[in-house]
């Protein structure tokens, strides 16, 4: 197909460390050459959030965006990143958080921090003479285990107030207005803030973001009292991997968060010259969106973290693995295996998740992609686990 229309906006969803994914995106739609440099003039780009965690570039995305936003501004246009729920684990992280350090670490840190290490790994290569780099990769005290919590303090200070990413993450907004539209991660709960500016003005860690961040299946009434509130047509918003680009509620929400990340394949939302929304799906031609209803996106093979799938999963029903656990043993979790299923179209373990905190134990049902399971647990001792 010829190329797409330069839309003077377009907004994707999560990228999940998946740089390469993103950048054909860009690349299609005008927006970046192919080595990644800003070259779409006046025109605006809206990133979601999620741009950390799981796939295999997390923090090369970070610095992919954090230079596009200043290329694009440079140049007259402008790259929005909002703040997602995955951002936000790591500013928590960063600052001690040990709630927020667990809830990291099972939702994908552990991507960043194999990134992280292997950086450290090649500076030190490199030989370069920097005491303080040599002194961190002393007390990080060799491989890293994702495994393992908590992880270095030099990874978490990476998030903080003094590291490389804490400082432009805390400046990120949760909403922006886009035309009509209001684009937000995940939702606009009824707790949430009356006004972008005021969603703006919080801190991400105030209890009125959470629902902007977080929310998954909202009802209806909640997204029209939103919109009503915010005086805006709808929300466009990400964090709920769909099928494809959906609307619904009468056309008040569009999600745009397709998995990209997993599947490899890209899909967008470009905001026309009369601002109105037209579903881009790479390979295909651009349809507006006018009704309720969802313009799938089709699936690929998984891109990058294809290397370390394996072809059938490793463990079977009646299996114990260790999923983490922090090095004072103070905290340990494990999933038990049960049988099989499926999560987002992918081959998932179904079974329990089983914690130890300071010896309490608790367990709870699970349902996780056999893919992450494979590449991160352990087998455990089936005996470890008391009767419960
Ligand atoms: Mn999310």
């Amino acid at each position: 197909m010829a190329g797409y229309p330069a839309y003077p906006t377009v907004l994707l969803g999560d990228v999940h460390g998946n740089r390469t994914v993103y950048l054909r995106a860009l690349t299609a739609l005008g927006l970046t050459d192919e080595t990644g440099r800003w070259v779409g003039g006046r025109r605006r780009v809206v990133q979601v959030g999620d741009m950390v965690d799981r796939g295999p570039e997390p923090l090369a995305t970070l610095d992919f965006f954090m230079r596009l936003q200043s290329e694009a501004r440079a140049a007259g246009g402008e790259v929005v990143c909002l703040l997602g729920n995955h951002e936000l684990y790591a500013l928590k992280a960063a600052a001690g958080d040990h709630e927020a350090r667990i809830g990291w670490t099972y939702n994908g840190a552990g991507a960043d921090l194999l990134e992280w290490a292997a950086r450290r790994a090649e500076a030190g290569r490199g030989g370069e003479a920097q005491g303080g780099a040599d002194a961190d990769a002393g007390a990080v005290g060799g491989p890293v285990d994702p495994n393992v919590m908590p992880y270095p303090e030099p990874f978490y200070a990476e998030f903080g107030p003094d590291g490389r990413y804490g400082p432009w993450l805390r400046s990120l907004p949760v909403a922006w207005q886009v035309g009509d539209y209001v684009a937000v991660h995940a939702g606009w709960t009824p707790d949430g803030p009356a006004s972008v500016a005021e969603a703006n003005g919080l801190r991400a860690e105030d209890p009125a973001v959470y629902g902007l961040l977080w929310a998954r299946r909202q009802p209806e009434a909640d997204i029209a009292a939103a919109c009503e509130r915010l005086g805006c047509r709808g929300l466009i918003a990400g964090h709920s991997v769909q099928s494809g680009i959906k609307r619904s509620c009468g056309g008040r929400l569009i999600q745009i968060d397709v998995g990209m990340f997993h599947h490899g394949t890209w899909a967008a939302v470009g905001l026309d010259e009369d601002g109105a929304p037209w579903a881009l799906v790479e390979g295909a031609e651009p349809v507006a969106i006018t009704g309720d209803g969802e313009v799938p996106v089709p699936r690929r093979e998984p891109e990058g973290v294809a290397a370390a799938v394996p072809t059938a999963p490793l463990y079977g029903p009646g299996a114990v693995v260790r999923v983490y656990e922090a090095a004072d043993g103070s905290y340990r979790q494990y999933m038990t295996i049960d049988g099989f299923g499926e999560m987002m179209g992918h081959p998932a373990y179904v079974g329990k998740l089983v914690t130890c905190t300071d010896g309490v134990w608790s367990t709870w049902p699970s349902t996780y992609f056999c893919q992450r399971v494979d590449q991160f647990a352990r087998p455990a001792d089936p005996n470890c686990i008391p009767e419960m």
